[in-house]
């Protein structure tokens, strides 16, 4: 009788032991201790049935059957913690979620609008074969002025009201500065390259300025070159006019007026009809009435430019042109407040 019951309580702890491995969720897992260890559980009868047998053998196989049961509680609380460690679903839980509900809308990110249009700029010109490069956002004075022919002290310096960095050199100047424009590539690449030259520049730029509708003390620019014989400014015209038209549609009107920039000569700016008004207000706070607003700069590539970087003037002229993403953005999508931008309003972000 002793052995038996020895030998059916070692079977009962492999099956019951086997079977607990299997178990995935709370339910089970209570329902396999009510089976086994529970007042009329499987092992809890044969300890039970103990009582009839001797002394001796009591003894003996009821310290066997207490090690099993010892043996089956610890499982029963290990394989409860492997369940809720790996986050299995509990039979409970799953009752409490209603499948009728809407989902939660997953948030993904979006590329903020300024980057959506320098792309769309630089993939039009890259279109009409222009290459792109990006330089340094901290810059020289040596390139940011003086390679453009805007010696120290010249008077056309107060266009670009500058933010200087704190560096002050052996000969007591400061040099450095955040860059106002993205130009300064103009003499970078020219130095590094021989013409043919056509490539567009996006990046960041920096003015020391107030902010309002149309103006940030941040902004972007992209910047144009192409260098070659022969250039002319029929291609300057020709180029822009078909950005303009890739990026706006053939509806919106372009407007080239003489302007003065010392790199350039002759020098013009771009714009594009108001979006806004469409020059029918007077107090209109995006083209303040004119019916126009500028988006860029350009002109002839000035000859001191070319020969500062040791191109021949008798073989090569080109044209520069350097215009503003933001003021584009704000045409294309009639945004009227330049500052939106870099406001960080999700409001305003999430609408691109
Ligand atoms: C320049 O910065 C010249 N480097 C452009 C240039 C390049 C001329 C090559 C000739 C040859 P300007 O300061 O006008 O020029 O700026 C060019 C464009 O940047 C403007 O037409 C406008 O679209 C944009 N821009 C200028 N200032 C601001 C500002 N404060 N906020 C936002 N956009 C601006």
């Amino acid at each position: 009788m002793s052995q038996s019951t020895a030998q059916s309580i070692e079977g009962l702890t492999q099956t019951a032991l086997t079977e607990l491995l299997q178990l995935e969720n709370a339910e089970a897992l209570e329902q396999w201790r009510v089976h086994y260890l529970g007042r009329r559980g499987e092992l809890t009868t044969i300890l039970r049935g103990l009582s009839q047998l001797d002394l001796e053998q009591r003894r003996e196989v009821g310290a066997l059957g207490n090690r099993a049961k010892a043996t089956l509680e610890e499982g029963l609380e290990r394989r409860g913690q492997e369940i809720s460690e790996a986050g299995l679903v509990q039979v409970a839980d799953l009752e409490r979620i209603d499948v009728t509900l809407p989902g939660r809308p997953i948030t993904t990110g979006r590329l903020h609008p300024t980057t959506q249009v320098l792309r769309e700029i630089t993939d039009a010109f890259v279109a009409m074969g222009f290459s792109i490069v990006e330089g340094p956002e901290v810059e020289w004075d040596h390139y940011n002025f003086e390679m453009l022919n805007i010696p120290q002290g010249h008077p056309a310096r107060d266009m670009w009201n500058t933010l200087w960095v704190d560096y002050v050199n052996e000969e007591g100047q400061r040099p450095m500065l955040l860059r106002t424009h993205t130009s300064p590539m103009q003499a970078r690449v020219m130095e590094s390259m021989e013409p043919p030259v056509r490539l567009v520049v996006p990046g960041k730029v920096y003015r020391y300025e107030a902010t309002d509708a149309t103006h940030e003390w941040h902004f972007h620019q992209v910047e144009g070159l192409a260098v070659d014989e022969g250039i002319t400014f029929a291609d300057l015209k020709g180029t822009l006019y078909e950005f303009a038209r890739q990026i706006f549609g053939a509806r919106r009107q372009v407007r080239f007026r003489c302007d003065y920039f010392p790199f350039v000569e002759p020098g013009v700016d771009m714009s594009i009809d108001c979006f806004s008004c469409e020059g029918t207000d007077s107090g209109c706070r995006i083209c303040r009435g004119s019916g126009w607003i500028e988006i860029l700069g350009a002109g002839m590539v000035h000859p001191y430019v070319l020969r500062a970087v040791g191109y021949d003037t008798e073989k090569y002229t080109g044209f520069a042109f350097g215009l503003g993403p933001e003021r584009i953005a704000m045409l294309k999508y009639g945004i009227d407040d330049i500052r939106h931008f870099y406001s960080n309003d999700l409001r305003f972000l999430r609408q691109f």
